[in-house]
């Protein structure tokens, strides 16, 4: 039996509902409110874009970023919580429109960079090492406009700029392998260890996976996690759910597809997933025709599933398993899974 997990969402997990095709249909609830929520919901932390943070950091200078981001630390305390990750918002500044790192304008890439090292001073002021790097507009529409190797190199270069800035600081990337960009450059968990192992000091660059990503990729969710799992580099989860190759749909942990859930809980659960302080995000989305007073359900919901299905692996007997795997009974494996997803 393993340990406990601590799970943790951030401030975008709640909201308004609005999408590409239509404007917002649930009020706003204030930064402060959404905090009030962690813990009823059964959360223990906080995931944080650099401006959910500090807003409006591009201007502020570096001491009132700093004093800022240190005053909501002291609010998270007060909650009972912690800050697990900051993510530089490097997609909705005018000069990130062609991608940040990648950008083919110098002045842009410099942008990304600085812009990079504030989110390492919040995070630092927050009390955690833990940088997140949402790539999916590091990519083209048209193979053309970019040159795959170089961008490759400028987000290598980008990572080092942060390992070189705080000695302390490690960088999570998590991989997406399109929207909004057609392709993005660092699409699987693959890509993102390997990029990874070019950089100065790979020990401090590690892996975010997002279900639905991995999903959107082709891909299981739990393979992707055993794979990093190999390598040391799973640093942080986002669970969520995707009904096959769409917009990347953010739905509840589990709730397309319980047994691609199931196994994406027992890897964890199988291999110390937490032993190190890793927590379980879960960047789940409330569907939009939900009404305000439900608007948070998706998240107390995915965290259940979850629990449940953490239930069900831990009684799961291991015994049986080997045994089919020593017979190559497979089927005999497959029902058993599936009796054990239906109650027995
Ligand atoms: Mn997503």
């Amino acid at each position: 039996m393993a340990g406990k997990f601590k799970f943790t969402f951030g401030p975008w997990n709640i909201h308004e509902g609005a999408d590409p095709f239509g404007p917002e249909v649930r009020k706003s609830i204030s930064f402060s409110k959404k905090l009030e929520y962690y813990k009823k919901l059964g959360f223990d932390g906080v995931q944080f874009h650099d401006d959910d943070a500090v807003p409006q950091l591009n201007d502020l200078t570096g001491k009132q970023i700093a004093a800022k981001a240190k005053e909501l630390r002291k609010v998270l305390e007060n909650n009972g919580l912690v800050a697990e990750f900051v993510a530089p918002r490097l997609w909705e500044d005018s000069r990130t429109i062609d991608g940040a790192y990648t950008s083919n304008d110098p002045a842009c890439r410099k942008y990304a960079i600085d812009r990079s090292k504030r989110s390492i001073d919040i995070a630092n002021a927050l009390g955690t090492d833990l940088i997140v790097l949402w790539l999916a507009r590091e990519g083209t529409y048209i193979r053309e406009s970019k040159d795959s190797k170089v961008a490759t190199e400028r987000i290598v270069e980008a990572v080092n700029q942060m390992l070189a800035y705080d000695p302390n600081v490690r960088v999570c990337i998590e991989p997406k392998p399109n929207e909004p960009m057609d392709h993005t450059y660092i699409p699987t968990t693959g890509h993102a260890i390997a990029l990874g192992l070019l950089c100065s000091d790979p020990e401090r660059v590690g892996v975010n996976i997002e279900s639905a990503h991995a999903i959107l990729a082709g891909l299981d969710p739990s393979d992707e996690m055993g794979f990093a799992l190999s390598f040391n580099k799973l640093w942080t989860v986002h669970l969520n759910d995707q009904n096959g190759l769409k917009f990347d749909q953010d739905k509840s942990f589990g709730s397309v597809d319980l047994r691609r859930a199931f196994n994406q809980v027992r890897i964890l659960d199988k291999h110390n997933y937490g032993k190190n302080g890793e927590m379980v995000g879960l960047d789940v989305k409330a569907m939009r025709t939900q009404k305000d007073n439900v608007a948070t359900r998706h998240l107390s919901n995915s965290r259940e599933i979850f629990l449940r299905l953490l239930e069900i692996s831990r009684k799961i007997d291991d015994k049986i398993i080997q045994k089919c795997q020593k017979e190559r009974d497979y089927e005999e494996l497959d029902l058993y899974i599936m009796k054990s997803l239906l109650g027995g």
